[in-house]
């Protein structure tokens, strides 16, 4: 535990990411007392062991702590019986009733309000305290001593509440069992193989799972699907005669607190039961989900759910049998209700054999159109799953309508940590700003919830796509591990910074950056935010522009190619020609998208004038002369952000170049992320050229040299001889 789990060959060592010994030192030399018993209670006395072994601490388990004396304060001596009082202790970690003296000592009065995982938090007389009601609250306070660090056991301070916003933080892996002839081992999977599956069966790499365990139970993560949303006939299989490999999951993240869930086949009762339907109200059919989901539970008692994508991109679903959405999704909740399952139902339904000729069809539509008018029919315990835009995880799109316009409905915000649109983890993005903002964003205005706030309300989650896998980096790009922790640690708060999360990323995975004198610790902190703050919109400057989207590759969506979806069955136009681009979704005169906002929305994204820069093309279609808020043409716009998108990339490559002198960075590490470095210049110059001149081209319209800007790319900077303040950068140039 906590050792980087070992192959045989050293260069296959599993990177430790956000738990690295070091970051347990803290923690980890200190006399440790943990009250209270079961598997999670015992997680936490494994892992205050294995830190305390490496830094030198003690640990102390009372499995039974109830009978520790209720006089057994800080500075106590001991109780008599030969159990030593709290004060001989530096951290107490106390659960429900075994925590009694603890929480007086804390100075908390105990409520029983802090819930199934919430912790509450002190330090008083030297001694630092985490007292939970429920086992996975103390889990959970536990990472928290871990984060702080030597903080938690320096000054005094007073008890702090802590407790989940979400209380379904989930990852979904879109992993196969079989490796599919087109998306492989992992669907949009750049992380090498699976954690779980290998070449059709289960990978059996318990070490592997049971480290990712703890990094998830670590950023607050409670729930996991194990396969891909796209099931295939092996992975159907899961449900039933397969359902032991899901078991042998499960057994390895119980004991971090994370429930497994199962992405299942609609129409299984054909596929596996024989039955000639998979109809949602034919009796048998009903029958069947109930007894397939008892033997579920039979051999996983804590199973989470299931996931469904229905009806989308080929899968089967209700539509198939004239039946709606809430028919089909309430199938499934009930037959998990008497167990306290939860079903998942994906929004992601549209039309994917769209007729590009057709502009009144409008994709951005379509979850809001299928599913508003099903709010209120569905059980209590079916989940509606909604991507966070209306379209497909794109770098920038309005926030989905749906979210605003489904009250009577639990609802799920889905993010994309695998970054699919997002330079498929060859680029540096950090998505937690761009997951932040539509967390924060408030459908009804300044005054109305927020999106996290609604979700949360609901009695809904917060999902993510996961992006690890087999790589020893756990996300190829070892940057990209910190997609995976902001997603758990803004689950567990949206309200947190996502700079200030990142800075914790930065502190527990480069443990170098502490060192409190080190020059060369705050230069490679410095550098990681320089690299990583503004990532997601240097990726956003240099790919489509101003919200419109795609402009990527087909199939594989990497990669620039302007007219790559413009004339398929996708539903992802720009609508380029030689005046202008973007999509008119306005009600005036486009496909009426903007009326599926609340007001101020509505009638902000309706107004040319008041539409947010950076979702313009996604809203309006307008000239390339077509004047910004920021005082640029679209035109010019275009350019400049083209090329300082790239400049921005390659200054990131040279600050990450000059940080290797000071040996802080593990040397495979530090070379991963160089190599990775040159790729996305390399791609980002191939954005910058491909749609700068695709534009030029279709526009007529040149480029307006800059006066400098400072902003030039230090490695092609050509100063004037004269000392003129003109870019002369060779990357400023338009291919014609
Ligand atoms: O973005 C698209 C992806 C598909 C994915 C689909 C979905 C799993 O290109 O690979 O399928 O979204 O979210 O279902």
């Amino acid at each position: 535990m906590g050792k980087p789990v070992t192959t045989s060959d050293p260069a296959d060592e599993v990177h430790d990411a956000w738990l690295p010994s070091e970051s347990f030192r803290a923690l980890g030399a200190r006399r440790v007392l943990v009250r209270g018993g079961g598997t999670l209670v015992e997680t936490v006395v494994r892992e205050a062991e294995a830190a305390c072994e490496r830094h030198g601490g003690s640990v102390r388990h009372q499995a039974h702590g109830d009978r520790a004396p209720a006089d057994s304060v800080p500075g106590d001596g001991g109780s008599g019986d030969g159990t030593p009082g709290d004060g001989a202790f530096d951290l107490i970690l106390a659960l429900g009733r075994a925590a009694a003296p603890s929480w007086a000592a804390a100075g908390i009065e105990r409520d029983g309000t802090l819930g199934a995982e919430g912790y509450a938090l002190a330090r008083r007389g030297g001694v630092t305290v985490v007292l939970a009601d429920e086992p996975a609250g103390l889990l959970y306070g536990f990472f928290h001593v871990v984060r702080l660090g030597e903080a938690a056991f320096a000054d005094a301070f007073a008890a702090q509440r802590h407790e989940p916003a979400l209380r379904e933080r989930m990852l979904d892996h879109w992993d196969n069992v079989d490796v599919h002839p087109v998306t492989r081992q992992v669907e949009r999977g750049y992380s090498g193989g699976s954690i779980f599956w290998r070449d059709g069966v289960a990978r059996g790499d318990h070490d592997r799972v049971r480290a990712y365990a703890r990094l998830l139970a670590a950023c607050g993560i409670n729930a996991v699907a194990v396969n891909n949303v796209n099931v295939h006939a092996t992975e159907t299989r899961l449900l039933t005669d397969r359902l032991g490999d899901v078991a042998a999951i499960a057994d390895l993240l119980r004991p971090y607190g994370i429930r497994v869930h199962l992405s299942v086949n609609f129409a299984s009762p054909v596929a596996l039961g024989g039955l000639p339907t998979a109809d949602p109200l034919d009796e048998a059919v009903r029958s069947w989900w109930a007894e397939t989901t008892r033997r579920v539970y039979a051999s996983i008692p804590d199973f989470g759910g299931y996931v469904v994508k229905a009806d989308s991109e080929g899968q089967p679903g209700p539509f198939g049998y004239g039946r709606s959405h809430a028919e089909g999704a309430n199938l499934l909740a009930e037959a998990l209700a008497p167990f306290g399952g939860t079903v998942h139902w994906r929004a992601f339904v549209y039309d994917h054999r769209q007729d590009w000729r057709d502009r009144s069809t409008d994709r951005a539509r379509a979850a809001y159109d299928h599913f508003t008018p099903l709010d209120g029919l569905f059980r209590q315990n079916a989940v509606l799953q909604a991507k966070y835009g209306p379209m497909d995880f794109q770098a920038r799109e309005p926030v989905s309508p749906v979210l605003a316009a489904m009250p009577a409905t639990r609802l799920a915000v889905e993010f994309q940590a695998t970054q699919e649109y997002t330079g498929q983890q060859w680029h540096v993005c950090y998505l937690g700003p761009l997951w932040s903002e539509v967390l924060g964003f408030r459908p009804w205005g300044p005054d109305g919830r927020t999106v996290a706030e609604v979700a949360a309300a609901s009695g809904g989650a917060l999902v993510a796509v996961s992006n690890a896998g087999a790589d020893r980096f756990w996300t190829g790009h070892p940057l990209a591990q910190a997609n995976l922790y902001a997603f758990g640690r803004l689950a567990w708060d949206p309200r947190l910074d996502p700079i200030a999360v990142l800075d914790e990323w930065i502190t527990l995975t480069f443990p170098g950056c502490s060192s409190a004198q080190s020059e060369a610790g705050e230069r490679l902190r410095g550098t990681l935010h320089a690299m990583m703050d503004e990532s997601w919109r240097t990726y956003e400057q240099y790919t489509a522009p101003l919200g419109v989207g795609f402009m990527v590759r087909p199939g594989h969506h990497y990669g620039p190619d302007v007219d790559g979806y413009e004339y398929t069955s996708w539903g992802t136009y720009h609508f380029a020609d030689r005046d202008g681009l973007g999509v008119d979704r306005t009600r005036a005169t486009g496909t009426g998208f903007t009326g599926q906002y609340p007001k101020p929305w509505s009638d902000t994204y309706e107004s040319l004038d008041q539409c947010p820069d950076e979702l313009l093309l996604f809203f309006h279609h307008v000239p390339y002369t077509h004047l910004l808020h920021n005082g640029s043409t679209v035109i010019q716009h275009i350019y400049d952000t083209h090329f300082s998108g790239v400049e921005r990339v390659a200054r990131m490559r040279l600050a990450w170049e000059q940080i290797e002198a000071d040996g802080l960075v593990d040397r495979d590490l530090f070379a991963r992320v160089r190599d990775r470095l040159d790729e996305q210049l390399r791609c980002a110059r191939e954005w910058r050229d491909q749609i700068n001149t695709y534009f030029h081209r279709k526009s007529g319209i040149s480029y307006q040299r800059c006066a400098d800007t400072g902003a030039c790319c230090a490695e092609e900077r050509r100063p004037d001889e004269n000392g003129a303040s003109h870019c002369r950068c060779r990357c400023r140039r338009i291919f014609f």
